[in-house]
């Protein structure tokens, strides 16, 4: 099937990126978002997201004249949706008993739907990139789609595809990740494999559309429970008094073991959340999925008792949190674990004041931020290192002694070698080292 003119509906991480590929590769691309000042911005030639290269991209896609910014979509040869799907909010879920799991909000994709259905014509394709729960594209889609009057399958193509890239990557994985498509139908898979073979230079693999779906949800679920019984070993390696680090980095000299690496909780818009799907969906078959959700959502706590046992009562301390990102290196805030920790810190009585090298301006309700990690540092009892940022790792003892009088460290990420900090006077107390009692 050859495409001459795509839309690509939400322009988000993944909707953005996408479209300006696909316009810089010679399609006709109109990118449409539902929040005016979205495209506003694009249609002004800035970008909403930080993302490595995005805005020299984007740029380029405008100028190109291939990509159109809109806030509707138009006729086209194919449809992609790439919007978000995030949990219901509170409300919605309360209804639900103790111990039970956030639940899938799907509206975007269903309004994104419904905006194509006066669009949709004979010999399109269609196709959601959004993460969603099993039997999405079959069982909500379809029937969205067929009040067009069009039969999915017989008139129209329909397909699954997740989107694999890692946040600060994006643009050089969108192109080079292997790429699974899903279709409802042989047909739909092989137009499918059409459209992203205008740019994707990794293996393109057909299967069936709910495969896709599982295919993406087992990846992060995968990571997920990984990450989960690597935060278990570090709790085991405090109750037995051992260097968890140092542990894993023996472990994993076997051949056949590949432990990842501990921390203050799982975050990003991803990996916290699509597990949720699968529990959802069949809430009977989850058990373990559901138990390494609760292991990394108690993360945060962990980090606080922890904290507690390394310097005392928390209550009127003064705490620079080092980092609020959900992981190294990107400016991305959301479901971050470190601002679960800050939270607690704050709950916990402790004054704390947070520093962001990403985003030093976040305006997070009650929260407050540094300017610079001066200020963070400045007037200080205790530093709560809680992201992996390079520019954390670079800093030398006698940098942060010149700045702060603060002296107790808790290091959550295993980025200050106490063999360095601790004959510069600095008490560093790593997660996932010593024993919890004895408050080393
Ligand atoms: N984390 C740890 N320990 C580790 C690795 C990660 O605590 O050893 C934490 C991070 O700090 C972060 C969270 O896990 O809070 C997730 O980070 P990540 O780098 O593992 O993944 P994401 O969320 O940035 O991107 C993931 C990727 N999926 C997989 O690696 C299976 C990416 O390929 C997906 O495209 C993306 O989710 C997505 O959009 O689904």
């Amino acid at each position: 099937m050859h495409f001459n003119k795509i839309c690509v509906l939400g322009l988000g991480y993944i909707g953005l990126p996408t479209a300006s590929t696909f316009a810089t590769h010679g399609i006709k691309v109109v990118g449409v978002d539902v929040n005016q000042q979205v495209v506003e911005t694009l249609q002004n030639g800035e970008i909403h997201i930080h993302e490595p290269g995005l805005r020299t991209l984007v740029q380029a896609a405008l100028k190109s004249g291939n990509l159109e910014i809109c806030d509707h979509p138009e006729e086209a040869d194919a449809f992609m949706i790439a919007v978000p799907t995030p949990f219901k909010q509170q409300a919605e879920s309360d209804s639900l008993p103790a111990n039970s799991y956030p639940l899938a909000d799907l509206s975007y994709v269903t309004n994104a739907a419904e905006a194509i259905v006066p669009y949709l014509r004979r010999g399109n394709l269609v196709v959601l990139e959004s993460t969603s729960p099993p039997r999405t594209t079959e069982d909500i889609l379809v029937p969205i789609l067929e009040k067009s009057g069009l039969k999915a399958g017989a008139d129209f193509h329909l397909a699954y595809s997740p989107e694999r890239v890692l946040p600060g990557q994006i643009l050089r994985e969108l192109i080079e990740n292997a790429r699974v498509i899903g279709g409802i139908d042989p047909a739909s898979a092989q137009a499918g494999y059409d459209l992203y073979a205008t740019f994707v230079r990794g293996e393109i693999i057909q299967t069936t559309a709910t495969t896709a779906e599982m295919v993406k949800l087992m990846e992060n679920t995968y990571r997920d429970v990984n990450i989960a019984i690597a935060n278990e070993f570090a709790r085991l390696a405090e109750r037995f008094d051992i260097d968890v680090w140092e542990a894993i980095a023996l472990a994993n000299r076997h051949p056949r073991v590949e432990i990842l690496r501990p921390g203050p909780g799982v975050g990003g818009h991803c990996i916290s959340v699509d597990p949720w799907f699968l529990v959802e969906a069949a809430p009977d078959l989850t058990p373990l999925i559901h138990t390494a959700r609760d292991v990394n959502d108690t993360q945060p706590a962990h980090v606080v008792e922890r904290t507690r046992r390394a310097a005392g009562d928390l209550s009127g301390k003064h705490i620079a949190v080092l980092g609020l990102a959900y992981k190294p290196d990107v400016d991305d805030l959301r479901e971050s674990p470190a601002i679960e920790v800050a939270r607690l810190l704050i709950e916990a009585g402790a004054k704390v004041i947070s520093y962001e090298p990403f985003k030093p301006d976040h305006q997070i309700p009650g929260l407050p931020a540094a300017l610079s990690l001066e200020a963070a540092l400045r007037g200080s009892d205790i530093l709560a290192i809680l992201v992996a940022h390079t520019t954390f790792k670079n800093l030398t003892p006698a940098e942060v002694a010149a700045l702060t009088e603060a002296r107790t460290v808790v290091d959550t990420v295993n980025i200050w070698n106490p063999a360095l900090w601790e004959p510069a006077g600095f008490r560093i107390s790593r997660l996932g080292v010593g024993s919890l009692d004895s408050g080393r």
